[in-house]
């Protein structure tokens, strides 16, 4: 079908647009270009340096906000443009002897850690360890503030749902009465009061919502040693499962691990969902829509809904990628598809 617009129907269609009303006609005659989110990568070393900096800012001193960077997508051409389209992230620095401040808001958050020993987050009156490798969920609504009493800076990935939450106008944040709030609960008791998922809490309400927990690094990289079993496009893949419900990591995230095994390298496919990468530990290669992109340990990549993409390593090491997508969104509006594609020749470069 192609349709031009005769003369005879210019006013009509001058009208239209001065009463605010596009008619579906000229939509899809000629479609208004829709920003489409680019395949990125930001680089740990230049991130770690960035970040080094920001903590040393004067500006900043003493004033409890969050030492973040948060990362723009390319491809989006906004200024206020998340990672995604529906997902932020950043990397966050604690000072040595600074606070961030606490408060609560709509958005989900999760952090997975990068670097640091030492340092915690408290949430809801509980403390967590911000450990290498370690992620700790902040639900929407609890309350949390980022201590670092040690002396050397923390560092992680913050991601969040709040470019959906701000998209659907539902973006609600408040700060607590003070600086910090107080530590109420022992370490440990959000994971314990649900026996880790494997034993169900005789007191109090089991309701399978998000809780603020957390999942150590050496149990989450342990259970992929202790499954093995490889998925073709993935290598060993495994969700940090909501434990109450075995369900996706939280309401809008869903957070994965994978291992490539060293020399692996994965069949290509594609799906709906787009996907915030985290190099959790050694080096490899994604090629995606026949581009390669070169990881190590620390960076961040961005993987565009329904781009071919394959994974693999070179390294007589293992590769272990942390994730985090959109695909509970993508699952509770049907809209998940998933198509196996051919090995790609690589036609060019990302970074
Ligand atoms: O640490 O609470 O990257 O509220 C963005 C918003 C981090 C945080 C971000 C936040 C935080
Ligand atoms: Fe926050």
């Amino acid at each position: 079908m192609t349709w031009t617009m005769p003369e005879s129907e210019k006013a009509y269609h001058q009208e239209l647009d001065d009463e605010n009303i596009n008619p579906l006609w000229v939509m899809h005659a000629n479609p208004p270009e829709r920003p489409k989110l680019a395949p990125h990568v930001w680089r740990w070393d230049k991130m770690r340096e960035l970040a080094i900096q920001a903590g040393a800012l004067e500006s900043l001193k003493g004033q409890g906000f969050r030492r973040a960077l948060t990362m723009r997508n390319p491809g989006l051409k906004s200024p206020m443009a998340g990672a995604t389209k529906t997902m932020s992230a950043a990397v966050q620095i604690v000072w040595p002897g600074e606070i961030a401040e606490a408060h609560r808001h709509t958005a989900a958050a999760i952090r997975f850690v990068i670097e640091g020993e030492g340092a915690f987050t408290v949430q809801e009156g509980e403390r967590f360890r911000m450990q290498e490798g370690d992620l700790v969920l902040s639900p929407s609504w609890a309350w949390h503030d980022h201590n670092n009493p040690t002396d050397k800076p923390v560092i992680w990935l913050d991601c969040l749902d709040a470019p959906l939450v701000g998209y659907l106008d539902a973006m609600f944040q408040e700060p607590f009465p003070e600086d910090v709030q107080p530590v109420t609960k022992p370490v440990g008791f959000t994971n314990a009061s649900i026996g880790n998922g494997l034993m169900r809490p005789n007191l109090g309400d089991v309701h399978g919502g998000a809780l603020p927990l957390t999942y150590r690094w050496d149990e989450a990289y342990g259970a992929l040693l202790g499954y093995g079993e490889e998925d073709p496009f993935d290598g060993v893949m495994m969700e940090y499962a909501n434990p109450v419900t075995g369900g996706h990591s939280m309401p809008t995230l869903a957070l994965k691990l994978q291992r490539l095994a060293p020399g692996s390298h994965t069949d290509a496919h594609r799906h709906t969902s787009s996907v915030v990468y985290h190099v959790a530990k050694g080096e490899g290669y994604s090629i995606i829509d026949g581009k390669q992109l070169e990881w190590t340990k620390g960076d961040t990549f961005v993987l565009p809904s329904w781009a071919l993409h394959e994974h693999g390593t070179d390294s007589s090491e293992d590769a272990v990628l942390f994730s985090m997508s959109d695909l509970p969104v993508i699952e509770a509006m049907g809209l998940y598809r998933e198509e196996e594609g051919k090995r790609q020749e690589v036609i060019g470069a990302i970074g």
